[in-house]
C-alpha cells in the first residue's frame, strides 16, 4: 500500500509493548466515535450558529459524505488536502475520511498558492477541499489553478453555496448533506488501526512544513492520554478557536477527544472576543482552547465587559506558544474555570499542567508529559550529555504517539531525529524538580508568531528571490500582542533600494500565506557572522532589540 511508503515505523518490539500495555488499542478513531454515537444518538455532537447536529445526524452525514466521495472516484489511501475554515463541514469531512481511509492533509486556511502547491505535490494529493471564498480571497480560483498545474490533483471540493460552485468541481456542502432516502450505501472495510489516519503539518524548522503521518493507534493514544488530564466527559462543550486541523484543537484532546467522550463541539471560525464570548454563553462552553495571543484579547475584553458570559467555563487550555507568567496570572484571577497550559507539537509529545496542580505550577510552567510512556531527555546542545535538573537544555522525546520520522523526508529526518528515534524538538526547556517543563528558548530557527510557527529559512529563501537582496536573515522580533513577529534583515546589492512594502507585496504576489509576510525590514551593510562563518542570529536579535523603542 502506498501509505506505508515514506513512513518510519516504530521498532516492532516497542509496537508490541505499546499494544500489550493497551496504549495502542487496535481501534480506529471512527470506531470509537461510532461507539459513543450509538450510546447517545440524540445528544448534540456539533453546535454552531449555522446548525446543530446530533450524533446520529453527524454520523449519517459522515457516512453519506464518505460514500459520495468514493462514488465520485476517490479511494482509500488517496490524500485530500483539507483547507477549511472551522465549521460543521470540517467535522463531517474529517469523519468521512476517517471511515473511508481517505487521508486528510491538514492545511491551514491562511495558506496560499506557495504552500498549497507544495502540499499537493508532496502528498501526491488527488483532492483539495477549500472554501469558495474566504476573507476576500478566491480559494475556488486557486484550487482550479492548482488542479490544472499539478500532476496529481483531480478533485476540487468547495465549501459554500452549492449553486455558486463551478460545474467541474464538487460542492462540499452537498457532499456533507444528510443521506437521501434511496441513496445507496458503499461497503468499505474499516481502515487498519496501524495505518495512517491523518497527515499533520510540522511547524517546519527548515524550509517548507513537513508532513507528519499519524496512525489511528498513535493518535487514539494522543487523544486518550491528553483527555485523561482534561476532565473530558459527555457533558463537555469544547470550543476550538485555532484552525481545527492543527494538532492542538484536533486531538489534544480537541474535537476528536470530545467526540470520543460523547461531548459537543463548537467550531468557531474566528476567535474574535465578542463572538467567542457570545458563543461561550450561547452553547455553555466548558472547554475552550486558544493560543496566548488570543487569550490576551479575551482578557482585555473581559476586563471591560466582565466575565459573566463565561460562567460555564471549566478548563481553559492555552498553548502553541509560550504563555507569559503575567498573562497566566491574569487568566487565573480574571476568568472562571481552571487554566491548563499545553506545550505540544504536531510531531507528538504533549505536555500539560494538571487540573489539581498548585497555582504556581499552572502559572509558571508548561506542564509535563501526558503519558507515562513518553520518554524525554534534556541535553546540552554542545556535549550531547543530559543536563542537571534545573539547567536549560534541548528537549528530545520518544513515545507511543511520537512518530519516528517525517513522511518521505530523509534529509529532514536525519536532522530532526537521532538514529535511535528521538525527535529533536528544538525547544530549550528547564525541568523543575517536580518534572514540569518551563520553555525557556529555542534552538531551532523558527519564529512563533502568535502560535503560527514560521521557518526563518523559508522566509530567507523567499527574500532571495528579490532582485535587490544579496543576503537575507529572518529573526523573531518581540511583540506584545503576538509574542513574536517576523523581522527580515537584508544586505542589498549596490545601487538597490528596498522598502518593507516591496517585500510584502512580493510575498503577496508569490502566494505566500499572509502570516509569513515580514513585519519589519532592516537593511544593513553586512550581517554579523559566528566564528564558523554562519549568520549570527543571536547578534541580529540583539541588534534588533537595540533599535526597537523600549516598551
Ligand atoms: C503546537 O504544535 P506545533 O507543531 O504547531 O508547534 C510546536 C512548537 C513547539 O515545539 C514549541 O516550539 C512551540 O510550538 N510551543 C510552545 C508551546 N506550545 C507549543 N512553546 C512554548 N509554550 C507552549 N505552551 O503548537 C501544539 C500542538 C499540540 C498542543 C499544543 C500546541
Amino acid at each position: 500500500m502506498r501509505s506505508v511508503e515514506g513512513l518510519t515505523p516504530w521498532p516492532a518490539e516497542l509496537a508490541a509493548l505499546y499494544r500489550e500495555k493497551g496504549l495502542w488499542e487496535g481501534r480506529t478513531l471512527m470506531e470509537l466515535i461510532e461507539e459513543r454515537a450509538a450510546a447517545r444518538p440524540d445528544h448534540p455532537a456539533v453546535a454552531c450558529d449555522a446548525m446543530t447536529l446530533t450524533y446520529a445526524q453527524l454520523l449519517d452525514r459522515a457516512h453519506a459524505c464518505g460514500d459520495r466521495m468514493l462514488r465520485a472516484g476517490l479511494r482509500a489511501d488517496d490524500r485530500i488536502v483539507v483547507q477549511l475554515p472551522n465549521g460543521w463541514q470540517f467535522v463531517v469531512l474529517l469523519l468521512a475520511c476517517l471511515r473511508t481511509g481517505i487521508l486528510p492533509v491538514m492545511a491551514l486556511p491562511a495558506h496560499r498558492e506557495h504552500e498549497l502547491r507544495y502540499l499537493v505535490d508532496h502528498a501526491e494529493a488527488r483532492a483539495l477541499a477549500a472554501p469558495l471564498h474566504l476573507r476576500d480571497f478566491d480559494h475556488a480560483a486557486l484550487a482550479m489553478k492548482l488542479r490544472e498545474t499539478t500532476e496529481t490533483l483531480e478533485f476540487v471540493l468547495l465549501q459554500g453555496d452549492p449553486s455558486a460552485v463551478p460545474e467541474d468541481t464538487l460542492a462540499l456542502d452537498s457532499l456533507c448533506a444528510a443521506r437521501a432516502r434511496d441513496e445507496e450505501h458503499v461497503a468499505v472495510p474499516q481502515p487498519d488501526p496501524s495505518a495512517v489516519a491523518v497527515f499533520l503539518l510540522s511547524g517546519g524548522t527548515t524550509g517548507m512544513p513537513k508532513l507528519i503521518a499519524r496512525t489511528h493507534d498513535d493518535y487514539v493514544c494522543n487523544v486518550r492520554e491528553t483527555a485523561r488530564h482534561t476532565a473530558l466527559g459527555d457533558d463537555t462543550v469544547y470550543l476550538g478557536t485555532l484552525p481545527l486541523g492543527h494538532n492542538f484543537p484536533l486531538g489534544c484532546p480537541g474535537i476528536l477527544g470530545t467526540l470520543i467522550a460523547g461531548g459537543t463541539i463548537v467550531p468557531l471560525a474566528s476567535p474574535h472576543p465578542e463572538r467567542t464570548f457570545a458563543a461561550i454563553e450561547r452553547f455553555g462552553v466548558t472547554h475552550p482552547a486558544a493560543v496566548p495571543a488570543v487569550v490576551a484579547t479575551w482578557l482585555d475584553h473581559a476586563s471591560t465587559v466582565g466575565a459573566e458570559q463565561l460562567s460555564s467555563l471549566r478548563v481553559l487550555q492555552v498553548g502553541g506558544a509560550r504563555l507569559a507568567d503575567e498573562l497566566a496570572a491574569r487568566v487565573v484571577s480574571l476568568l472562571p474555570g481552571r487554566l491548563q497550559q499545553v506545550f505540544g507539537m504536531a510531531e507528538g509529545l504533549i505536555n500539560l499542567t494538571r487540573l489539581d496542580d498548585p497555582v504556581e505550577i499552572v502559572i509558571g510552567t508548561q506542564g509535563r508529559p501526558a503519558c507515562a510512556a513518553d520518554e524525554v531527555r534534556i541535553i546540552n546542545e554542545e556535549s550531547g550529555q543530559e543536563v542537571a535538573v534545573g539547567e536549560p537544555g534541548l528537549l528530545l522525546t520518544r513515545g507511543p504517539y511520537t512518530p519516528r520520522g517525517y513522511y518521505n523526508a530523509p534529509e529532514a529526518n536525519a536532522r530532526s531525529f537521532t538514529p535511535d528515534g528521538w525527535y529533536i524538538s528544538g525547544d530549550i526547556v528547564v525541568q523543575t524538580p517536580e518534572g514540569n517543563f518551563v520553555v525557556s528558548g529555542r534552538s531551532k530557527d523558527m519564529i512563533n508568531r502568535g502560535g503560527e510557527n514560521i521557518s526563518a529559512e523559508e522566509i530567507e529563501n523567499l527574500a532571495y528571490r528579490l532582485e535587490a537582496v544579496r543576503l537575507a536573515a529572518a529573526v523573531a522580533m518581540p511583540d506584545a500582542q503576538l509574542g513574536e513577529r517576523v523581522c527580515l534583515f537584508a544586505v542589498l546589492h549596490d545601487e538597490h533600494v528596498l522598502e518593507l512594502e516591496h517585500v510584502r507585496n512580493a510575498f503577496q504576489e508569490w502566494g505566500v500565506a499572509a502570516y509569513k509576510h515580514p513585519d519589519r525590514l532592516e537593511t544593513v551593510d553586512e550581517l554579523p557572522l559566528t566564528k564558523v562563518g554562519k549568520i549570527d542570529k543571536k547578534a541580529l536579535r540583539e541588534l534588533l532589540l537595540a533599535s526597537l523603542p523600549a516598551s
